[in-house]
């Protein structure tokens, strides 16, 4: 075992977030065809990147800004299944945003999750904002902004990038590279292969990690907060992956990439990759998995259940928080 700090304990709970995330995708798909979830955005494909990252963080303690493919790592940052689909069916006990918010779109004020807007990127000048504010009141904090490669070529990218580095900010930009923004593939939104190629021209480290491996982006994002903590500034990161499902349910994917690349790019399946090294070092067993599974079956149900019971907001609170 490597010294990176993650205990057999810390990985089970790794596998844990990753499958709970998937279950809970897979569930939400569901209710959504049923014309019971108005539309949805998940993090399928996505699970490694976004748990390993969170498990390099203080959860709850640092700042995260993520984006609507960010399910996994919400639920790794600890919001409950119960508070997802809460969330999904736009309950007034939803924590996110009391029912207003679109789904996916997270934000928990409890838990250090910043609520976002639908503009892709602005998440990453919120990010730098709450570095700053960490820097001013010099609270150890660090700030992750969560972004598709699609969105580093938005304006706010940019300009988030330099003023982090010139003012050298306790915060780190994760970028979930699944090589399509909606329909357009990278190669059409952007002339650099890699989007750590970026960084140099803001001068922080570029980091191109495996974004299918949980312990790697683990130790990257590490390496990146120990840093951004001692003074030295922000880092790129660039989690490779692949979006199994559509961009959202009002998506087909049919038109625009082949059933073949998306079954090969399933052999790399983060889930079971993990599930695979983790049999191998002896943590994973048959009985632990069979428990595990039933563990996440009933939260699921659970918080389905929870949530198709709780009450709607009340419309006389819809003009809550809209004005001053
Ligand atoms: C400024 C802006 N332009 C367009 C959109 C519409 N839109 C929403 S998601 C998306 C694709 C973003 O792709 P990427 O950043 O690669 O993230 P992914 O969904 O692949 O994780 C687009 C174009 C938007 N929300 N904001
Ligand atoms: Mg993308």
């Amino acid at each position: 075992m490597s010294d990176n700090g993650l205990t057999p304990e810390l990985m089970l709970d790794m596998y844990y977030y990753m499958a709970l995330a998937r279950a809970v995708d897979d569930r939400m798909w569901i209710l959504n065809r049923q014309g019971r979830a108005p539309v949805v955005y998940t993090s399928n494909g996505h699970e490694a990147a976004q748990v390993g990252s969170a498990f390099a963080l203080n959860r709850g303690e640092d700042w995260i800004c993520p984006y609507y493919r960010d399910l996994a790592l919400v639920l790794a940052y600890g919001m409950t299944p119960r508070e997802v689909m809460l969330h999904l069916l736009g309950r007034a006990d939803d924590p996110n945003s009391g029912g207003r918010q679109m789904p996916a779109h997270w934000g928990h004020a409890a838990r250090h999750i910043l609520t976002g807007g639908s503009v892709v990127a602005t998440q990453d000048v919120h990010a730098a904002g709450l570095a700053l504010a960490s820097k001013v009141l010099k609270d150890g904090r660090v700030s992750v902004a969560y972004f598709g490669e699609g969105s580093t070529s938005q304006g706010e990218f940019h300009e988030a990038l330099n003023f982090a580095a010139v003012h050298k900010l306790p915060v780190i930009f994760f970028n979930e590279n699944n090589g399509y923004a909606i329909s357009v593939p990278s190669r059409k939104q952007m002339a650099v292969q890699d989007v750590a190629a970026r960084a140099a021209g803001y001068g922080m480290p570029g980091v191109i990690v495996d974004g299918n491996d949980p312990i790697k982006v683990y130790e990257v994002v590490k390496e990146a907060a120990d840093r951004a903590r001692r003074g030295d500034g922000p880092t790129l990161i660039e989690a490779k992956t692949y979006r199994f499902v559509p961009h959202s349910s009002d998506d087909d994917d049919r038109a625009y990439r082949s059933r073949e690349e998306v079954a090969e790019a399933k052999k790399r399946d983060p889930l079971t990759l993990f599930e695979a090294y983790l049999r191998e070092q002896g943590i994973l067993t048959d009985e632990k998995l069979k428990e595990m599974q039933q563990k996440i079956k009933d939260a699921v149900n659970d918080a389905t259940d929870y949530a198709e019971k709780a009450a709607l907001p009340d419309p006389s609170t819809l003009a809550d928080h809209v004005y001053g």
